[in-house]
């Protein structure tokens, strides 16, 4: 069995973003779990997870937050479990506020920190670390990875037939 992944997200309003990164880790059979903590709002809940984490049999932690986005660092300082963020979409600068409140984290604490909105690749990365312990999964990785090679290749095919 594989070990888990927790999604955490700063509010449910960023539920709808994260959607494609659960329904992947699903995909690949990872346990997923989801909940909504904040770094400003439940500090102490986000303590209490973080430091619990890896004995709670998780993995990898996804933390997705928007604006002054601090929850995939607040996470990251309690545990020792890899932390990729996801930086969310803002109304006032696109993004651009949430993906640097998470990148730019001081020496000593990283996060690996996907793109604004990348929701999708942050569940494909921690089942790329949680298969460096699991074969079964890395089949699974390597099969999505030839699926999407075989959908680019027939994209192109369709469009010589077009142009
Ligand atoms: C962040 O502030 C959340 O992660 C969300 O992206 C943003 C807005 O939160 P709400 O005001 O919608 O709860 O903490």
């Amino acid at each position: 069995m594989s070990k888990k992944v927790a999604v955490i997200m700063g509010s449910d309003s960023d539920l709808e973003t994260m959607k494609p990164c659960i329904a992947r880790l699903r995909s690949f059979g990872i346990p997923t779990e989801v909940r909504i903590i904040s770094a400003h709002r439940t500090p102490a809940a986000a303590e209490e997870f973080a430091s619990q984490a890896r004995e709670n049999g998780f993995g990898a932690i996804i933390a997705a937050a928007g604006k002054a986005a601090h929850l995939a660092g607040v996470l990251a300082a309690y545990t020792t479990l890899p932390v990729v963020g996801v930086p969310i979409k803002t109304s006032m600068m696109g993004g651009l506020d949430s993906l640097l409140s998470m990148v730019q984290m001081p020496k000593g604490i990283p996060v690996a920190c996907v793109a604004v909105d990348g929701a999708d690749n942050a569940a494909i990365l921690c089942a790329q670390m949680l298969a460096l312990s699991d074969e079964e999964l890395t089949h699974k990785l390597t099969r999505f990875k030839a699926d999407m090679a075989a959908e680019v290749a027939a994209k192109d095919r369709k469009i010589q037939e077009e142009i």
